[in-house]
């Protein structure tokens, strides 16, 4: 069933609603780190998806290359992305010289004042590669702004980044850490 592509993407794209953003209104209650039971996931998504196999919520967690997903024992998780209060049960890392962070050029004002803020998420989002912050751009503009993150250099001055594999969250990012490509 989930051999068809549209549909797997459809399942990711609201598995990742669901475990980021509004868990409850799908009888989920994720624990502080937002796990929840894939027993009870596959439940929630059945209404939508009918005939859902836990193999096919594996296969969607496996076959993402930028993690969107975790899965520990018997539960799964967003890696990232939530807008819902999660605790990270990781420490800290320091990250690499330079993060990106691709968004629409209406934005550029106010991220050069303000600095990055996490806005509806609870992380700032960044991209280890440039083309995937590219990419991340692309969903809010056509013509995307990239901005280059000082990330060792804010992380030297304290500001904390957490290393989710291709995508890292940080706090705030003051201005002073970020330019314009
Ligand atoms: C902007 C997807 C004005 C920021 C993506 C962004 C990513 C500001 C928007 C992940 C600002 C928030 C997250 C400021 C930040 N003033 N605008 N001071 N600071 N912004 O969607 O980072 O593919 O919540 O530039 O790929 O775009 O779904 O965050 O445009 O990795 O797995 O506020 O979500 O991951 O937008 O995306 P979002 P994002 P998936």
């Amino acid at each position: 069933m989930f051999g068809d592509k549209n549909r797997f993407i459809s399942l990711s794209k609201f598995m990742s609603f669901v475990l980021r953003h509004d868990p409850q209104s799908f009888g989920l209650f994720p624990d502080q780190y937002g796990f929840v039971k894939i027993q009870e996931l596959l439940t929630a998504l059945k209404n939508r998806y009918g005939a859902i196999k836990a193999s096919d919520i594996e296969k969607v967690v496996q076959d993402c290359p930028k993690r969107r997903f975790e899965i520990k024992g018997e539960k799964i998780r967003a890696k990232y992305g939530h807008s819902i209060d999660v605790v990270l049960d990781q420490d800290p890392s320091e990250p690499p010289d330079h993060l990106y962070h691709g968004t629409s050029p209406a934005m550029i004002n106010s991220i050069l004042k303000d600095g990055l803020k996490p806005m509806k998420r609870k992380y700032v989002h960044l991209s280890k590669m440039k083309e995937d912050a590219f990419q991340v751009g692309r969903r809010k503009s056509k013509n995307p702004v990239i901005f280059i993150v000082k990330a060792k250099e804010a992380y030297r001055r304290g500001i904390k980044f957490y290393d989710m594999g291709l995508v890292v969250l940080s706090e705030t990012v003051p201005p002073e850490f970020i330019q314009l490509t």
